[in-house]
């Protein structure tokens, strides 16, 4: 039998991989999408197969985290056996600037997406992408123990998130699961994060197309991981007996000038002639160091990430350096045979 996903969140970042890999894996592969005036959905358009093609396995939906009874319906007619809910307003200081739309699309739509799944009497495994913000001030190293501490409205809009979702595990018997990400980046990553910001700056001073780059705070410390390696920590979750709630780390954390350093070295340039201060970028609250465990999900889902975060920085910049060249928005330059299909390459 085809098993069925449902992917919130498909046309950003994670949800482009995890389509990929779970296309790879034989599923068929619905996805929640928004309706806007321009086009979205470049991330998966190199997986996009006119649905009157009888070849066809991924099919996309209009839909909102805002609108419950649009989702109690897509639930009713997809019937998944999975549900991967990643779907959020998920920048952080942008929380800070629109903190009521971001408790009802980061928290209160997890809650509508749990309901649907309830309500339309669907018998699925539900995923929710909870995240390393939630320990935002508890100091490093940060387990599945770790007690909570967030500090944007981001984090707390996600801690409701995480506590909704282990409750419905616990009241309806619902095999629903945390899974913790700290910080997964790629060539796909929105261009607003900072390693993205940083390595697309990269690439286009080293052409003579910019001069500069405006950033906040270069003191804080991330463990930045891979994200193609992490959807597959996501679906693995979804695959063992019991629900539980896992972090997924690389247990190794940097500092935003040490990917500065990585990234301006490698194609020799040296980032204090070019990074420029702009306070627009500072948070109220800051986190200052996310360094994760990934122990447990190492024991019990045999996951390991490969990639840290200084070669993730060389990877993004030779991405970016490709993508500029190409005329494309992004491109993978690392071979995911391993843990997806194959290399993908979007020219736009
Ligand atoms: P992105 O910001 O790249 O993607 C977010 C997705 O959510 C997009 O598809 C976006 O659609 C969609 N979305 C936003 N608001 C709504 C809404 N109201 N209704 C339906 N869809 C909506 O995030 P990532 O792929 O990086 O992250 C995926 C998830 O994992 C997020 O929940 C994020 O908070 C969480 N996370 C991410 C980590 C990371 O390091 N990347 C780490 C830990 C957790 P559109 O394209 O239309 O904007
Ligand atoms: P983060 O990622 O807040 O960790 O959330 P981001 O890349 O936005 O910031 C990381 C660190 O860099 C500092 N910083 C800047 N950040 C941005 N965006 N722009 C800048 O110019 C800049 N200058 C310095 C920040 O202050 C911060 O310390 C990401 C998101 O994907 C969340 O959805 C996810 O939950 C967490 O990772 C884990």
């Amino acid at each position: 039998m085809t098993k069925r996903a449902l992917i919130t969140g498909i046309t950003g970042q994670d949800g482009s991989y995890l389509a990929e890999l779970l296309l790879a894996k034989g599923y068929e592969v619905h996805g929640l999408i928004r309706r806007a005036s321009t086009f979205n959905t470049h991330r998966i358009d190199h997986l996009y197969v006119d649905p009157h093609d009888p070849s066809a396995k991924l099919f996309l939906h209009y839909g909102d985290l805002s609108d419950g009874a649009r989702l109690v319906t897509l639930m009713a007619e997809i019937n998944p056996d999975e549900v991967y809910n990643l779907a959020a307003q998920s920048h952080v200081r942008v929380s800070f600037d629109e903190p009521e739309h971001t408790a009802d699309t980061t928290g209160t739509g997890t809650i509508r997406l749990l309901e649907a799944v309830r309500l339309s009497g669907i018998h699925t495994r539900f995923y929710q992408a909870s995240t390393s913000e939630l320990y935002g001030a508890t100091p490093p190293p940060q387990s599945e123990t770790t007690p909570f501490y967030p500090r944007s409205p981001y984090a707390a809009a996600k801690l409701y998130s995480y506590w909704i979702t282990k409750n419905y595990r616990e009241a309806y018997d619902m095999f629903a699961v945390n899974g913790i990400l700290f910080n997964h980046e790629s060539p796909r990553r929105g261009e607003t994060f900072v390693t993205r910001k940083i390595t697309r700056a990269v690439a286009r001073i080293k052409a003579g197309l910019q001069k500069d780059i405006y950033l906040g705070n270069l003191d804080s410390i991330r463990d930045w991981g891979y994200a193609a390696e992490y959807v597959e920590g996501m679906w693995r979750m979804l695959q063992v007996d019991e629900p539980e709630d896992f972090v997924l780390a690389t247990g190794v954390g940097i500092t935003i000038r040490d990917f500065l350093e990585t990234s301006f070295g490698h194609v020799g340039l040296d980032w204090h002639e070019f990074v420029k201060f702009d306070e627009r970028y500072l948070r109220p609250t800051e986190v200052d160091a996310l360094i994760g465990d990934p122990t447990k999900a190492g024991d019990k889902l045999g996951w390991t990430p490969t990639i840290h975060g200084n070669e993730l920085a060389k990877l993004m910049v030779d991405a970016d350096i490709e993508a500029l060249e190409k005329g494309s928005e992004w491109i993978d330059t690392v071979d995911l045979a391993s843990w997806t299909s194959e290399p993908t390459l979007v020219a736009r």
